[in-house]
């Protein structure tokens, strides 16, 4: 999907309005000033990257809860412009690499993929199934909902008109799973959406789990792949700073290979990394949950393939 030369859009997103934690919109600035740019660069990608996006701001005072909505005209607004952002990018046969920032920007990020390639399919590696609905969430936390939104379940709200619901409940898979609502596991449920949680990691092993999840969602291996990566998705040990850690979750290893499988394919068209929060934990966490995000990054760029 991508014309010569291979060229990588950095499109930094300094947003923390999808859940109450400040400090996550510090994540995008961290992985740029940790060199990310040069290392993708040596890799022999083009880089283009300049400057975060600048976001509109609203006042907390004007933007009053919609129902359980937190934030909501904010978030809708942000991850509308990066929507229009990262579509731009793949029409100009770039692969947009989004930084977060919190999940609820794959709002954005994902349509941005699908208005280019309508026949997209979402590879979600996240500790969290992000699928809440207005109906079944209970923090009003905007990030827990983004593919409620793209897939349409759920009431909806005029305020999000803008997002088309545009995915398809076979066109999503999801890999590391361990902290998920039982609202959310109904929908699961209902909507017979595959998910391959820690369990599933552990009985099948890494290797076999990627098979079948790129099998599900892309049996011919053809359609176009977005990565929505939230670093929670990794263990704690490997990657602490970030908002809502969980125990149990992926080894280095595991992140990594599921990055370099998917650049395997050549099918990736653009990739998101979420949820890295440098406000959390010490300065070595710190540094370490940064370093790990760059290389998961480089790992999706080609690095490890000989
Ligand atoms: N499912 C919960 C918690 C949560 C979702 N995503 C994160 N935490 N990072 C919710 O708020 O929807
Ligand atoms: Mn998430
Ligand atoms: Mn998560």
């Amino acid at each position: 999907f991508l014309p010569e030369p291979k060229t990588v859009a950095i499109v930094g997103c300094p947003f923390s309005g999808g859940q109450p934690k400040a400090g996550v919109d510090k994540g995008p600035i961290h992985l740029v000033e940790a060199g990310l740019v040069n290392q993708l660069e040596g890799l022999g990608w083009k880089v283009k990257f300049d400057g975060h996006h600048l976001f509109e701001d609203i006042n907390a005072q004007d933007d009053p809860p919609i129902g359980i909505l937190k934030n909501p005209r904010l978030v809708s607004r942000v991850t509308q412009s990066v929507a229009n952002v990262v579509g731009d990018h793949i029409k100009n046969g770039e692969l947009p690499v989004t930084l977060g920032g919190d999940h609820s920007l794959a709002m954005g990020t994902i349509s941005g993929s699908l208005s280019h390639h309508p026949n997209t399919c979402v590879v979600w590696v996240d500790a969290h199934a992000d699928i809440n609905s207005i109906e079944t969430t209970e923090s009003g936390n905007i990030h827990g909902m983004p593919l409620s939104f793209l897939l349409g379940i759920g009431s909806s709200v005029p305020e999000f008109d803008w997002v088309k619901a545009l995915l398809r409940t076979d066109s999503l898979v999801y890999i590391g799973l361990r902290d998920v609502d039982a609202g959310e596991k109904a929908i699961l449920r209902q909507h017979n959406i595959k998910a391959f949680s820690m369990h599933e990691v552990d009985r099948y092993g890494i290797g076999k789990v990627v098979e079948m999840a790129l099998d599900h969602v892309n049996p011919n291996r053809d359609r176009p792949i977005h990565l929505s990566f939230d670093v929670d998705a990794l263990d704690p040990s490997v990657a602490p700073s970030t908002g809502t850690p969980v125990r149990g979750g992926l080894t280095f290893r595991e992140g990594h290979y599921i990055c370099e499988a998917i650049y395997e394919t050549g099918l990736l068209v653009a990739m998101d990394l979420m949820e890295v929060n440098p406000s959390l934990a010490d300065s070595v966490s710190v540094e370490q949950t940064v370093a790990v995000g760059c290389s998961l990054l480089r790992s999706a760029l080609g690095e490890t393939l000989l």
